[in-house]
């Protein structure tokens, strides 16, 4: 008996029909990471609520900061939130940015203010100094880290004699808002 075997990739028609299927594989995969992408990303609507007093000083306060829209200023708010919320967890890991102000002939500060950079070196991504004028330094460290860890670090390099005005900008790695 003779046996007419033929192999599943020997017709031209298995062929077309095997890509097809590649094709519309490819094309579903294409068109999941698409729709994840919208769904990310998606903007939706929702109704608020508001006594007309607040809202007036809300709308002056979005004149003020040059928000296009309610829209865009009722989401910066939201994300402030989270931002806020952020640094009050001690184990949260954030971003920011501590800036200073010295007098580097008073006091050792600029040794003092070294030493202490050093000893947190883990935390400091970059610095940058400016001299302002003859007496005068500004410097900008940026730092990212545990949000005690960054919180020490400002408040130290602010103790010392010598800086005239230190503040911590928080902000945040971006992940969470
Ligand atoms: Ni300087």
């Amino acid at each position: 008996m003779i046996r007419n075997y033929t192999p599943f990739f020997n017709s031209a028609t298995n062929y077309i029909i095997v890509a097809l299927i590649f094709k519309i594989n490819i094309l579903l995969l294409k068109n999941q990471q698409f729709c994840y992408f919208i769904s990310m990303n998606v903007l939706k609507r929702f109704g608020v609520s508001i006594e007309q007093d607040l809202l007036e000083k809300f709308d002056s306060y979005i004149s003020l900061n040059s928000y296009r829209n309610r829209s865009e200023a009722i989401r910066d708010l939201i994300r402030k939130e989270f931002v806020e919320q952020e640094w009050s967890r001690s184990d949260e890991f954030v971003a920011g940015a501590i800036v200073m102000v010295y007098d580097h002939h008073k006091h050792e500060v600029v040794d003092k203010l070294l030493n202490i950079q050093h000893e947190y070196n883990d935390l400091i991504i970059s610095s940058q100094h400016v001299h302002l004028d003859h007496d005068n330094c500004f410097e900008i460290v940026v730092v990212k880290g545990k949000m005690n860890k960054l919180t020490d670090l400002a408040s130290k390099l602010k103790s010392i004699k010598g800086v005239k005005h230190a503040s911590l900008t928080k902000s945040t790695l971006g992940k969470n808002i």
